[in-house]
């Protein structure tokens, strides 16, 4: 393992010290429609035995954005799947994903670009597909797929950002505290500046109480209501890039898509030692310049472009730091910096 920063350490244990609950219930839903206000617990609901696949252990996703799309069509096929995901280091949760990961797998294309999408449904309840990049009519769209079932909708990406997708079956804060979100990127016609590229998806999970023999933890309904989350991660592992640092080089210029899935918690996002040369929101609008710290909303996205002076590490937070210290922290690693790092 690298070294890591040791000003990060009491941020890195109270994340992975936490003492997480084991639990057997879940959040099934698998009869409200979409239209359905998510009033009552969707516990009341359950798919019990239905198989989760195994766990997953160590994840290891890099943040390294893919390259830009070369080709103007795109068929893109998305599996819905329950599956263990490790939030943090011995914290397996019931996930429910898009393609077994989360976030789900990221999307680059360009404006114009044409996708055909198709969603097949392999877990127990029902599921759905919201692209926010997209300009289409949710109630043909974005219909609920009952299991075993799919749907296929095209769209064509218009507008450039860093976009979020989900899923959108109701109560749609469980299916997205649950792990179905997902970057799409969509880059302007034109493209954008050479750069060092990355993706990051924050999200929140929340934990229920102990239940069950495997220790599998699940979603807590009412810690999803109260927006009162037991970890907030950057892409779906708490301080993985802590862990981890991300190897950049300094004095080049770096790109950071993020996108905040939530479901509840606003994101704050900033680089400590940074500022950043330009900020794009989603859109056709002009950058913002010289930015300290950027909001970026739930359910929205932003593009930090920015450069490292100097070797050393940067960690990049939300600097709503109740939420960084719940695992939204990671590191930036430039150069081949000597000594150890401090703050
Ligand atoms: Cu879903």
């Amino acid at each position: 393992m690298r070294a890591r920063p040791l000003f990060l350490l009491p941020i890195l244990l109270a994340a992975c010290g936490k003492a997480a609950p084991p639990a057997s219930t879940d959040g099934g839903d698998a009869s409200a429609a979409r239209a359905a206000a998510p009033t009552t617990s969707p516990t009341a609901i359950s798919h019990g035995e239905a198989a989760i696949g195994p766990a997953l252990t160590s994840p290891d996703r890099a943040a390294d954005a893919p390259p830009p799309p070369t080709a103007s069509y795109r068929q893109i096929r998305f599996v819905a799947a329950h599956v263990r995901h490790e939030v943090a280091p011995g914290v397996v949760y019931e996930a429910w994903t898009f393609d077994s990961m989360v976030p789900g797998p990221v999307i680059r294309l360009s404006v114009g670009d044409t996708v055909d999408f198709t969603l097949v449904n392999g877990g127990p309840i029902p599921h759905s597909m919201d692209f926010h990049a997209a300009e289409i009519a949710p109630d043909r769209a974005y219909r609920n797929v009952m299991p075993g079932d799919s749907i296929q909708f095209r769209f064509v990406a218009r507008v450039p950002g860093a976009f979020m997708y989900h899923c959108g079956t109701a109560p749609v804060a469980s299916h997205i505290a649950n792990g179905m979100y997902g970057a799409l990127i969509v880059d302007p016609r034109a493209g954008r500046a050479p750069a060092q590229e990355y993706v990051l998806v924050q999200s929140e999970f929340y934990l229920s109480p102990p239940a069950g023999p495997d220790s599998t933890r699940s979603m807590d309904w009412s810690k999803v209501l109260d927006a009162f989350p037991d970890y907030v991660v950057f892409n779906g592992v708490a301080s993985r890039y802590s862990t981890n640092p991300i190897p950049v080089v300094p004095r080049k210029p770096i790109r950071m898509f993020v996108v905040n899935a939530g479901p509840n918690r606003i994101s704050s996002f900033h680089v400590v030692g940074a500022i950043f040369d330009r900020v794009l929101a989603d859109g056709f609008g002009r950058p913002f310049e010289g930015m300290q710290t950027w909001n970026v909303p739930v359910g929205g996205g932003a593009v930090f472009e920015f450069a490292l002076r100097e070797d050393g590490f940067y960690p990049f937070v939300t600097h709503a730091f109740a939420d960084a210290t719940k695992g939204a922290v990671g590191v930036l690693k430039a150069g081949e910096p000597a000594g150890t790092p401090g703050h």
